[in-house]
């Protein structure tokens, strides 16, 4: 068993390796998990957690490592998640990500991680919060999660995130997919990446007219800006991380950011909670309490719904 105060105190004085650990721990969900969380809970709630989403190939990793570029330069003490629910692979970075991110490897401000979701218990709301958490109370002011993915994957991050962005590049029918997958919806903030290439203003104006046309918006709400980068260049970062810190400071002002974290941790109690029943009610075939009941409902003494609610009260009543 791993000695979880001694590494949590290593990963609050910024030794990478305690971080990894305890990612893999909470990752791999073992014996160690419990108390790991218990140990992390009152030390976390601190970062700023971004989600940054968007189509394969769109430069979400690009745009990530110049984020971690310039929230460096200001200081920042950063962690990256990239999530992929396609891939059964975690640990170590993915093979394009480890080029990209690749300066920033010896960087000790930065912790770098990957994540795989595919055949996870509960997938991506499952584990993707824990290891966040982990690299908050690590110390990191900013956690970036980067993930690959239509449709609900996305939603998911998003779910996990405190400030969504959006990224979109031109000359990829985007802004239709994205309208079509919900996507106007959780985008806090939009990037048009690639602004090097020709359509950069075009796509830009109708995703601005497409977010125009969505139902009116009060004083003191959230319009989500639209900032044109080149990430492969570094240009336009600035502006991200100013329109970031941007809705951060709006999210505070107006109990956003705790009314978030506080949906995000009834999930995630929830998906743990149902998780935890629905390895209980795979364990039924052969229990006894069942073959009890089905013989009674055969027998015509009761009937199915009587029976289940007394086998749920059955698993729910013990420990
Ligand atoms: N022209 C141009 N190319 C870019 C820009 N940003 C990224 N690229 C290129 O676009 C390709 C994809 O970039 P990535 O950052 O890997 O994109 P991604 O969205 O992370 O891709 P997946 O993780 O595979 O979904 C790479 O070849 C980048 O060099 C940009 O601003 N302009
Ligand atoms: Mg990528």
């Amino acid at each position: 068993m791993a000695d979880v105060a001694h590494l949590v105190s290593q990963a609050r004085e910024g030794n990478p390796r305690a971080v990894a650990r305890l990612i893999s721990l909470v990752e791999g969900a073992a014996p160690e998990l419990r108390e790991v969380m218990a140990t992390l809970a009152p030390l976390s709630g601190s970062a700023h957690v971004i989600g940054i989403t968007g189509s394969p190939g769109v430069g979400k990793s690009t745009s990530t490592s110049a984020l971690v570029t310039a929230y460096r330069q200001r200081g920042k003490r950063v962690g990256v998640l990239a999530v992929d629910p396609s891939s059964p692979f975690s640990g170590g970075a993915l093979l394009g990500d480890r080029v990209r991110m690749g300066e920033h490897a010896s960087d000790p401000g930065v912790y770098i991680r990957s994540m795989a979701t595919r055949g996870h218990l509960g997938g991506l709301a499952w584990s993707a919060p824990q290891a966040i958490r982990v690299l908050d109370a690590a110390g990191c002011d900013v956690v970036l999660v980067e993930t690959v993915g239509v449709g609900q994957s996305e939603v998911e991050i998003a779910a996990q995130a405190d400030t969504s962005v959006v990224l979109l590049a031109p000359g990829m029918g985007d802004g239709i997919q994205a309208a079509k997958a919900g996507i106007l919806e959780i985008g806090d903030v939009f990037v048009v990446n690639k602004a090097d290439r020709d359509g950069a203003d075009a796509t830009a104006r109708e995703l601005n007219h497409m977010l125009g046309l969505g139902e009116a918006r009060g004083p003191g709400d959230w319009r989500p800006p639209i900032v044109k980068t080149v990430a492969a260049r570094g240009e336009g970062t600035d502006e991200v991380v100013e329109a970031l810190e941007k809705h951060r400071a709006w999210m505070e002002e107006h109990g956003v950011l705790a009314e978030r974290r506080l949906k995000r941790a009834a999930q995630e109690v929830e998906t743990i909670a149902v998780t935890a029943l629905r390895e209980r009610i795979a364990d039924l075939h052969g229990d006894k309490r069942l073959g009890a009941l089905a013989e009674r409902v055969a027998g015509g003494s009761l009937d199915a719904y009587s029976a289940a609610d007394e086998l749920v009260e059955g698993l729910t009543g013990e420990k």
